[in-house]
């Protein structure tokens, strides 16, 4: 994620930048107060409708292309496209995601039905392999503006993207590849079989401009789509270590974590990092 480290950078100079900018007069300029982000949530989902209408996924090639006749649109695979309602900052959204292949945990040679940890939940940790692109019209993709190829382990709290929560819940990991004899592999740690697919994410749960820290970035309210694979989990990732997994600690049961405060001793603290609650 080093780009998205310095798309930080640059917001982070962005915001010292629009702050000396007005030394005169101390007031904080939002470059997005007309914003309506309840408006924008509607017309995001209608463009990635529109983006579904008119791309399908070519499998030979591994990309989203622009739709051609004899193919068959993305939103029109009704059994690998699944939608998924997330909450956020207040606001609905809608996270769509094609599945390509759902994952495998259980190596066909040494596995056994107990590697099978089933689906990560919203707030697990993951590692996963990515590249996003922003959607630029219902015919038009960014170029990559970010991506890992070898696997990078993110959670929860640290996810620029909170649409990535989502998206992942519906995909298995892979296995760790072994060697011949079954012992653990001499090299790099490969995963072999993770569950892969597309996510497709509004603004909203994204670089969205209701957060502060998003207004320098170049992704700030733009629809992303990001080629994913999940290679493993933690599951029932507890980020407090308060013997209670995150997932648990989501206490207006809304699916976001960081609305739930419960202990009034600590009003900025969510229950799932404050390990008294
Ligand atoms: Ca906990
Ligand atoms: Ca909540
Ligand atoms: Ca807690």
């Amino acid at each position: 994620m080093n780009k998205i480290k310095h798309i930080f950078l640059l917001m982070l100079l962005s915001l010292v930048l629009i702050y000396s900018c007005n030394d005169n007069n101390n007031t904080f300029v939002n470059p997005f107060t007309s914003v309506d982000h309840e408006a924008l949530a509607i017309s995001d989902n209608d463009s990635i409708l529109l983006f579904l209408k008119n791309n399908y996924y070519d499998a030979a090639s591994d990309a989203v292309k622009t739709l051609v006749p004899g193919k068959i649109a993305l939103f029109d695979e009704k059994e690998k496209l699944t939608i998924t309602d997330a909450r956020r900052n207040n606001f609905d959204y809608k996270i769509y995601v094609y599945k390509i292949k759902e994952g495998n945990p259980i190596d066909p040679e040494f596995g056994n039905s107990e590697d099978d940890k089933g689906n990560p939940a919203v707030s697990d940790s993951i590692y996963v392999k990515y590249s996003g692109q922003s959607i630029r019209s219902s015919v038009e993709l960014s170029t990559v503006f970010d991506s890992n190829t070898s696997g990078a382990w993110f959670s929860y709290e640290r996810l620029a993207v909170r649409g990535w929560s989502f998206g992942f819940t519906h995909f298995k990991g892979g296995y760790l590849k072994k060697e011949e004899n079954g012992e653990t592999l001499n090299g790099p740690i490969t995963y072999l079989d993770g569950g892969k697919g597309i996510l497709f994410i509004p603004s909203g749960m994204s670089y969205t401009s209701i957060n502060a820290n998003n207004y320098g970035s170049a992704l700030v309210n733009q629809n992303l789509m990001f080629n994913v694979e999940l290679l493993d989990f933690v599951k029932n990732t507890d980020h407090d270590n308060d013997g209670k997994p995150s997932s648990e600690e989501d206490t207006n049961n809304d699916g976001d974590l960081e609305n739930d405060f419960s202990d009034n001793s600590r009003p900025g603290v969510p229950d799932y990092l404050n390990p008294t609650i």
